[in-house]
């Protein structure tokens, strides 16, 4: 389904949201912001959805930053207006999601494209991608994310020389430095995707959400009390009472 900016398909429990602008490098304008907002909407509500990947349509970029032609003009208050609509609509929104987004990085991942990458939970990409954040080179800085959401993946020394210089560095180095977790030929990227979808689709769905929540309590105070509250929350569950009834039955679970 072609749904404005970005394509939506389905496939099985994998809803896969392809950012399509090409002619623009699938560059973020506001109403793709808007776009990828509705299609993580629905596919929270969806519970048929159990893993999101998101990647970008064609063959170059995965998306080449926030469209920088849309805020040309902008002041200081349109600025901030932008970075926090951006934050809520989708960075901040797909961070907390209590359903897992996988970014699939198929070429350049720049500016707010990489800082869309790094609010997803888990990143693999080809080994053509190209991955930086630009922004010093506009006069900016990354606003959607990128200077918090780095230091936490890479460290303050790495981020700060990726921020700083603003060079992009190859899929090998995003690698080695753990901004994406494997690489892949961009042919069997897609494939390489879905298959760890699919094995995390066949999991239960409340103990995900619990270790999402709780891996990103690890940046606060509460990690640990968030991780005991939430691993004792699910005692209470169905997919408990399933997961271990199947595992002392020798059998699959199947979590509803
Ligand atoms: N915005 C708008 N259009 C873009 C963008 C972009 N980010 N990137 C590429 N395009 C367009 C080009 O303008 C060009 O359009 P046209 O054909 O009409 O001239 C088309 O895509 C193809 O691009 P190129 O011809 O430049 O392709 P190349 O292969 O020569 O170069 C690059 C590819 C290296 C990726 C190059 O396009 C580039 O450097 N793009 C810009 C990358 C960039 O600086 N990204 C950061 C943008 S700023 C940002 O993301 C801030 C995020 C935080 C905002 C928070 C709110 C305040």
């Amino acid at each position: 389904m072609i749904d404005s900016n970005v394509k939506i398909n389905r496939e099985s429990e994998i809803l896969i949201i392809e950012i399509n602008r090409p002619k623009s490098l699938n560059a973020l304008n506001s109403q793709t912001l808007l776009d990828i907002n509705k299609a993580i909407s629905e596919a929270e509500e969806n519970a048929d959805v159990k893993v999101i990947i998101i990647t970008g349509s064609g063959d170059k970029a995965f998306v080449a930053g926030a469209d920088i032609k849309e805020f040309a003009d902008y002041k200081a208050p349109q600025g901030e207006e932008m970075a926090k609509r951006g934050h809520t609509l989708v960075f901040d929104k797909i961070e907390n999601l209590k359903k897992p987004v996988i970014a699939a990085i198929n070429g350049f991942a720049l500016g707010g494209g990489l800082e869309l990458a790094l609010a997803c939970h888990i990143r693999y990409a080809s080994e053509t991608s190209k991955l930086g954040l630009p922004e010093v080179t506009l006069g900016l800085i990354p606003g959607y994310g990128g200077t918090q959401r780095l230091p936490k993946l890479v460290g303050k020394g790495l981020a700060n020389e990726i921020i700083l210089s603003a060079k992009m560095i190859s899929a090998q180095k995003a690698k080695e430095i753990g901004l994406v977790n494997e690489i892949f030929p961009l042919s069997e990227l897609m494939n390489k995707t879905k298959e760890l979808a699919s094995i995390i689709a066949k999991n239960s769905p409340l103990a995900i959400s619990k270790a999402i929540q709780s891996v990103n309590a690890s940046d606060t105070k509460n990690g640990f009390e968030t991780e005991i509250k939430s691993f004792a929350q699910l005692f209470e569950l169905e997919d408990k009472k399933e997961g271990v009834a199947a595992f002392l039955e020798k059998r699959k679970p199947n979590f509803s």
